[in-house]
């Protein structure tokens, strides 16, 4: 992450730096000689060839014409076959899966041939990646195909500054890159290097504008169109498609008409009518994102109809288009009564979406929240993924890091993100059994972006480091999270030739390798989630959610903890799953630690597998999770000089904001354990 400014220029604003992509960072591939192939007037190819020229200016190497031996070839609406020049059946299917490339090493040369610019441009990203083992490797002849098709950023972004939310809900990283002012950004060139930050990784779509769509943001997809269009010029020129959030309610809110109902003939006119604008301006755009008769948003529950009668009313729209809308699933009672028993938040978009099944248009995707309640540190896997077998469902993460130190903590997601991807809905049968990551395969995934205005990109800039791991794990959702963040470390804090000092890896591992596990252990324990302050959601409070409307309890009182989502007794959401996780979580005896009082209430004297009670784990793991921080700043500060002055005082400052707050949610869960058990700490550790 070098600061590439020097002392000798004149700088009002620090740029934004350059995050995975410095000049260092393509200095394999900028020493060499690179020739592109292709329609010369496609714009994404010219992004290729401006790519080729920057990296070979700043490295030495030349841009050359494909016939005069390129080391890297790279070859646009081809294909490539050592035997034929022409395409044969194996080559068509291959190059055909849309974002796919092919990477041929042939003597230490490289061609990469793909069938689209936009391909060919995550193939030259990739051989960036890869650096100098791109060349150095025995003879290969690969193919790289994307696991999602549909890869998606969802951007909670205001145009105007909302008055609670502020301009980017649950946004840490300062204001939005595309609106200031109550309006498009005059200039975009921030948007551009962020897209070319994207397609370094495989993400290809981007919805612009906030779920919760206020009355200023509604108009995007009316009036403001042409500025929605700049946008999408914006985003363009590295193959990332434009995506709005719309609201249910913009027939009546911008249309005038007196309803909204999906049924209704003049309703479905006016969004066929809207539609067809939106893509005449925008010929390549990608489609519409939804949250309906969710938290105040308007939907179909208003006229009686339910969430396919409204998919399917904007499916109808856009598929002239070929446009794809986004339907999430995250939907429940936020009026709940807290008196209420027999409520559970839950069970609310299994029981609204699985009898829908089936009924969804071939271009909704149905986009489901990884696990049932709401991007908490620790969750089940959402049942919803296991009950749409006819649907295309997405799965939805959040990279901006609302519950997880809001990009104060240093907190590397990837590890919980390929859990839940990895998870197996039905266990492990013979062939492995059928895991997430199978289940959304034909709706792909999305996940809510943390990147704003911010030098950094990120607020923190480990931060960084969740979404480069969520564009690869976009991209292959098998990847091992330790070796994505060791490809983030490589490009990121590669110096002026590629290289990174051996001893700033290190410390970068020590530091978030693990740091997802040490957030969980010092906040809510035992997958109970919440906790946090309500409103803003960072810090402590016990009790700060536990007589609200918002569904989310924890049930403490003197005896014990948790909530009983049982059959037997509880809830009934453990019957949501198939089995064989609906008897492993409904078994007091056989439900995972982690997740013990998502599942049950159980008193805090209950003995845990790891063998210890459930008040003796809170107290050991707050008070380890904190000496976990003290490490991680430790490392962190024996790297005495070795990344730039501005990062590490920025990182210098979260880390000492996460110590900070960690201590103060030991100190405070700690005392009250203490306080509702009356059970004593055995080692004698001071709790208050
Ligand atoms: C955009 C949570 C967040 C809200 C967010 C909502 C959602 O409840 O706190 O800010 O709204 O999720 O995913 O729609």
């Amino acid at each position: 992450m070098p600061d590439e400014t020097t002392s000798s220029e004149i700088v009002v604003e620090p740029a934004p730096c350059p995050a995975w992509l410095p000049d260092g960072a393509l200095a394999a591939v900028g020493r060499r000689r690179v020739a592109v192939a292709g329609p010369p007037d496609d714009e994404v190819l010219v992004t290729v060839r401006r790519e080729a020229e920057r990296a070979t200016s700043a490295h030495g190497g030349a841009v050359v014409d494909p016939d005069d031996s390129p080391d890297i070839l790279l070859e646009a609406s081809s294909v490539l076959d050592s035997s034929s020049n022409g395409r044969n059946e194996d080559q068509v299917s291959t190059l055909d899966v849309g974002s796919g490339f092919r990477l041929v090493r042939d003597g230490g040369r490289v061609t990469v041939a793909a069938a689209t610019a936009t391909a060919l441009l995550h193939g030259w990203f990739h051989v960036v990646r890869l650096g100098e083992a791109a060349f150095a490797g025995p003879d290969a002849d690969e193919r790289h195909a994307p696991a999602f098709a549909l890869r998606v950023l969802d951007h909670w972004d205001n145009v105007d500054v909302h008055p609670v939310m502020g301009q980017v809900e649950r946004g840490y990283s300062g204001g939005s890159i595309f609106y200031d002012a109550g309006r498009v950004r005059e200039d975009l060139s921030r948007v551009t290097t962020y897209a070319r930050l994207l397609a370094a990784t495989g993400i290809d779509r981007v919805c612009i504008n906030n779920v919760n769509v206020h009355a200023r943001e509604a108009r995007l997809l009316t009036d403001d169109l042409p500025e929605v269009a700049r946008v999408a010029g914006a985003l363009r020129p590295y193959g990332v498609r434009t995506h709005l959030a719309v609201s249910f309610a913009a027939p009546m809110t911008l249309g005038g008409l007196p309803t909204s109902d999906p049924l209704d003939d003049g309703v479905r006119a006016w969004w066929r009518a809207a539609a067809d604008r939106v893509w005449a301006t925008i010929p390549d755009f990608g489609g519409f994102v939804v949250k309906a008769d969710s938290e105040g948003q308007p939907g179909p529950f208003a006229y009686g109809r339910d969430h396919a009668d409204g998919a399917n009313l904007l499916a109808e729209a856009v598929a002239p288009h070929g446009g794809v809308v986004h339907w999430r699933a995250f939907v429940y009672d936020h009026t709940q009564d807290w008196r209420d028993r027999s409520t559970d938040r839950a069970r609310a978009a299994y029981d609204h979406f699985a009898p829908l099944d089936g009924r969804f248009a071939e271009n909704v995707v149905v986009q489901v929240k990884h696990g049932p309640m709401d991007f908490q540190t620790r969750e089940p896997v959402s049942p919803v993924l296991a009950a749409m077998p006819g649907s295309r469902l997405a799965l939805e993460l959040q990279v901006t890091q609302e519950y997880t130190g809001q990009q104060r903590h240093a907190c590397y997601l990837a590890p919980w993100w390929s859990e839940n991807l990895g998870f197996r809905p039905w266990g492990h049968g013979d062939d492995d059994g059928v895991a997430v990551r199978d289940l959304v395969a034909p709706g792909g995934i999305a996940a809510v972006s943390n990147v704003g205005d911010d030098r950094f990109w990120t607020g923190h800039p480990l931060a960084q480091a969740n979404l480069y791991a969520f564009g690869r794990l976009a991209w292959d959702p098998t990847l091992d999270p330790a070796a994505i963040l060791d490809e983030w470390i490589g490009l990121t804090f590669a110096g002026p030739e590629g290289a990174v000092e051996p001893r700033v890896r290190e410390v970068l591992h020590a530091v978030l390798d693990d740091s997802w596990r040490t957030y969980e252990s010092y906040t809510a324990p035992l997958g109970v989630g919440f906790m946090v302050r309500p409103g803003h959601h960072y810090g402590p409070d016990v009790d700060g959610y536990e007589y609200t409307p918002w569904g989310t309890y924890h049930f403490a009182d003197r005896d014990g903890i948790g909530v009983d989502r049982t059959r037997a007794t509880g809830t009934g959401f453990t019957g949501q799953y198939p089995a064989p996780w609906r008897d492993v979580y409904e078994d007091v005896a056989t439900c995972p630690d982690e997740l013990l009082l998502f599942f049950h209430h159980v008193p805090y004297t209950h003995v845990l597998h790891s063998g210890v009670t459930v008040v003796q784990h809170v107290y050991d793991t707050h008070f380890a999770g904190v000496d976990r921080v003290r490490e991680a700043i430790a490392a962190w500060e024996s790297l005495d000089g070795r990344v730039p002055s501005d990062v590490d005082a920025r990182v210098r400052e979260r880390l000492a904001e996460q110590l900070r707050s960690a201590v103060e949610w030991r100190d405070q869960l700690n005392t009250y354990f203490f306080r509702k058990s009356g059970i004593p700490d055995a080692h004698g550790r001071t709790i208050f």
